[in-house]
């Protein structure tokens, strides 16, 4: 496996690269070009400057996260034509650069979802939280208002201002999407970019809904085994693959990440590891990477990628922000940093247990 780390690029993410190449391990830096809005192609010029700041620490480039698929294609519209050819060129440009996976989502009108990017943890740090009844009793404009009055969240990517100006207007677009509709017009975008990214020398990797159920009455379909299998199958190709993020589709206690590991581990091209704690009322809260402090046995996860002999890349997912650190919800690098300690001990010792065992797996 080869490990890397999130950045949000140059004058906008607070840490260096030069502090990231002092984390040991981590070979490449997961990057995209955050301020062109979903749907626009990605310029040769624009990529190749990424590469060049990258390429001073000897940081790969490989991993884009993400390229954001224009609303109008997931709601099927005449329109996504236009959106759907600049995606490939997007994907030749990439490809171009040498860039081998790319993350992306199809989730519709909201990202990744929590009530509280701060809320207190009993050891004195802060983390990411989702309180379940606060999502199922309030409507999304409201929800909104409220969530655009924490700190640091319109800035991240999948919250983006511009996208919720339009927030009635998408409702009532999304009115006639159900699930049916919606793996339709996932199919549709599949077929088309599939074989431009094969041709390129691509891995596509979806990332699944985060929470993996329905929010505000909107359909999500990348939230388990079963669905994933059907996603898979919708074009049986090997650059069809996915991002396999433990702590979003372990928020959903029936998922067995360990086992989807086993199952999905050849189309897995992009691994993000982290730790999420369940309550009994469907709260989750998230935690540090270790095993024992969350409901996800990371330890079994890891041992699972190891004895597949996965070859691809994994990143830490969110931390918890510690040591009063000032950073963007999520995305500290201290304990990223740990987490990238913590998975990198764990795959130590299966190496070396395997060894020990006659070689490794
Ligand atoms: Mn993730």
């Amino acid at each position: 496996m080869k490990m890397t780390f999130r950045w949000y690029g140059k004058n906008v993410d607070p840490i260096p690269l030069k502090y990231i190449k002092q984390i040991p391990g981590v070979e490449g830096i997961v990057w995209a070009l955050h301020d062109i809005p979903a749907g626009e192609c990605w310029s040769v010029d624009c990529i190749e400057e990424v590469k060049m700041q990258t390429a001073k620490y000897n940081f790969n480039i490989d991993v884009v996260e993400s390229v954001n698929v224009h609303e109008d294609i997931k709601l099927g519209l005449p329109s996504r034509k236009k959106y759907i050819e600049n995606y490939k060129n997007t994907l030749k440009n990439l490809g171009r650069a040498g860039v081998k996976v790319v993350c992306y989502n199809f989730m519709p009108v909201f990202d990744w979802t929590r009530t509280d990017l701060y809320k207190p943890q009993s050891d004195g740090s802060t983390a990411l939280f989702y309180e379940k009844a606060k999502v199922d009793n309030i409507n999304p404009v409201k929800f909104l208002e409220q969530m655009s009055k924490q700190e640091g969240l319109l800035t991240m990517p999948g919250w983006e201002p511009e996208r919720f100006s339009k927030i009635k207007e998408l409702f009532e677009a999304y009115k006639e999407i159900k699930e049916d509709e919606l793996w339709e017009n996932l199919k549709y975008f599949l077929q088309e970019i599939i074989p431009a990214a094969q041709e390129n020398g691509i891995k596509m990797a979806i990332h699944p809904d985060d929470p993996p159920w329905s929010i505000f009455g909107l359909p999500r379909i990348i939230t388990c085994g079963d669905n994933i299998r059907k996603f898979l199958s919708l074009v049986d190709n090997p650059s069809n693959g996915l991002t396999l993020c433990s702590g979003s589709l372990g928020s959903c206690a029936k998922n067995d990440i360990a086992a989807m590991v086993r199952e999905f581990g050849d189309r897995i091209y992009f691994a993000h590891i982290r730790n999420i704690r369940h309550f009994k009322n469907g709260d989750f809260a998230e935690t540090s990477h270790k095993t024992s402090d969350g409901s996800l046995d990371i330890t079994e996860i890891v041992k699972e990628y190891h004895d597949i002999g996965y070859k691809y890349y994994i990143r830490p997912d969110h931390g918890r922000h510690i040591w009063d650190e000032k950073c963007r919800p999520g995305y500290g690098l201290y304990d990223r940093s740990l987490g990238i300690m913590y998975i990198l001990g764990l795959w130590d010792a299966f190496e070396k247990i395997s060894a020990s065992k006659g070689g490794t797996v």
